[in-house]
């Protein structure tokens, strides 16, 4: 990039500083995705192999940067939890507070409703042999339960078998019950753990490091909405492993 006709996107870095022991989201979102599907022609209104891709590359990040704890995929956005330091985050009960700033829910429920709408609005336009204006018109005002029906009965696609990629997204995050092999979940998750004043040492710290770099990824397109996904997964909303 340097001393390239690019080199001016360097006039658009700036540094930031974070607090420390604080989660940091990152959210990504493709530039004229619109665009660029239409070029590549991607399957509407998900295309897999799209967003396989967009799941590899939030998975070479996570490797490249060990600090990110996850990371949330959706249409074409990614969201990347980061602790701004491996110092832990003292949330010891509940993991609300954590998970509302990682993807509000709201908002992953508009995420939900959104892919429940297109997924009908392309049916009719494919199958039901409507162009967009009718389609258009044929939802408006329709409540999920009847874009449900509408695919049922008038276009014989039932949501419930669709992808799960596309009605939860990918989350993506290190396995610790699948790299470390002979531990179990508990015994390889740390010592330090939701303690109230956890204290590293340095070397506490770089073994952590390390087993981030080890780490095997999981992607995995549940419902991230869910409680007991975060519970049955501590280290993903603790500032170690
Ligand atoms: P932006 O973000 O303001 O630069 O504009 P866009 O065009 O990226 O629009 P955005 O981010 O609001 O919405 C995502 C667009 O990408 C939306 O038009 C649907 C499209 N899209 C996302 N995933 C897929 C896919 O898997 N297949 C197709 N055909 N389109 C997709
Ligand atoms: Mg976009
Ligand atoms: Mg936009
Ligand atoms: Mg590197
Ligand atoms: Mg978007």
């Amino acid at each position: 990039m340097a001393k390239s006709k690019y080199e001016y996107v360097k006039t658009f870095e700036s540094s930031t500083t974070l607090l420390p022991n604080t989660f940091m989201v990152v959210r990504i979102d493709g530039r004229g995705f619109h665009k660029l599907s239409a070029k590549y022609r991607f399957e509407k209104p998900n295309d897999r192999q799209a967003l396989e891709l967009m799941n590899a590359a939030a998975t070479a990040v996570m490797k490249e940067l060990p600090d990110i704890n996850c990371a949330y995929g959706i249409s074409d956005e990614f969201r990347q939890a980061a602790v701004s330091s491996y110092a832990i985050v003292r949330w010891k009960s509940s993991a609300l507070p954590v998970f509302l700033n990682f993807a509000g829910l709201h908002e992953l429920e508009a995420s939900h409703i959104n892919n429940l709408y297109n997924t009908t609005f392309w049916a009719l336009r494919q199958k039901g042999g409507m162009d967009a204006t009718q389609a258009e018109e044929r939802l408006k005002g329709t409540l999920a339960s009847e874009k449900n029906e509408i695919l049922f009965s008038e276009l014989k696609m039932n949501y419930k078998n669709e992808a799960e990629m596309f009605k939860k997204g990918s989350i993506v995050y290190r396995d610790y019950d699948n790299s470390s092999s002979g531990f179990s979940r508990e015994a390889s998750a740390p010592a330090v753990f939701n303690s109230e004043k956890p204290k590293l040492s340095k070397t506490q710290k770089e073994e952590e490091r390390d087993r981030r770099v080890k780490a095997s990824m999981t992607i995995e397109n549940t419902d991230i909405i869910r409680d007991d996904f975060w519970d049955q997964r501590p280290w993903l909303l603790s500032g170690h492993l």
